[in-house]
């Protein structure tokens, strides 16, 4: 089967293709489709917005689709930047736009500087629509380490570990993220349906 992953992520759609692979469903992303559509993500949750992304895409294609809405959940910021991880410097800006404004919110602040990644993973078919979660929880460090990953990885330390997610390798984030945790529960309900 031919899933059609609503992103425009690279990253994301590297780990959800290593997370499909040596399965029989063949994850194919807009990015490899050449359709690089903006979704306007108006939802104010995880869940609404991966909807968004899965239901514009399958309205395009009319074949079986995922998506994924994500982001970062930090306690002292009363769970900023959450929905607008992706825009939350500015509107188009970098990652390491968003990393430095992170950074300059929380330095004031006495550590840990507890957070969390949540991802919100969604298939949808046109018919059945599965829905699952996965969480990451660690704390921000004030200074950008590594050069792995992407968004908010180089200032991200997971519980249980010294090095931020951007010092993993691909295959150990790809075990232990947010995202390996929804798509992963996502996989196993696909099988069941
Ligand atoms: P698509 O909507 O096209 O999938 P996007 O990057 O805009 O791509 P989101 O709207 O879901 O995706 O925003 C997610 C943002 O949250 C992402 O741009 C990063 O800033 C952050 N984020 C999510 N997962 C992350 C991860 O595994 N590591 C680091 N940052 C992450």
């Amino acid at each position: 089967m031919k899933l059609i992953f609503a992103t425009q992520n690279i990253g994301k759609a590297k780990e959800v293709k290593a997370i499909f692979a040596n399965t029989s469903i063949e994850i194919v992303s807009l990015y490899d489709l050449g359709n690089n559509i903006d979704i306007e993500e108006h939802g104010s949750t995880f869940s609404e917005n991966a909807f968004i992304k899965a239901k514009t895409v399958y309205d395009i294609y009319r074949e079986p689709v995922l998506a994924d809405d994500s982001g970062l959940s930090i306690d002292q910021l009363d769970g900023r930047p959450g929905v607008y991880s992706a825009r939350y410097a500015a509107e188009n800006c970098t990652y390491e736009d968003n990393n430095l404004k992170v950074i300059n919110e929380l330095k004031e602040l006495p550590e840990p500087h507890k957070a969390k990644f949540i991802s919100c993973a969604v298939f949808y078919d046109g018919k059945n629509k599965i829905e699952t979660f996965g969480e990451l929880h660690g704390r921000m460090i004030m200074e950008q380490r590594g050069k792995n990953g992407f968004g908010y990885d180089p200032i991200f330390i997971p519980d249980g570990y010294e090095k931020t997610i951007s010092e993993f390798e691909f295959e150990e984030k790809n075990r232990i993220s947010h995202r390996a945790m929804s798509f992963n529960l996502l996989k196993e309900k696909l099988f069941d349906l």
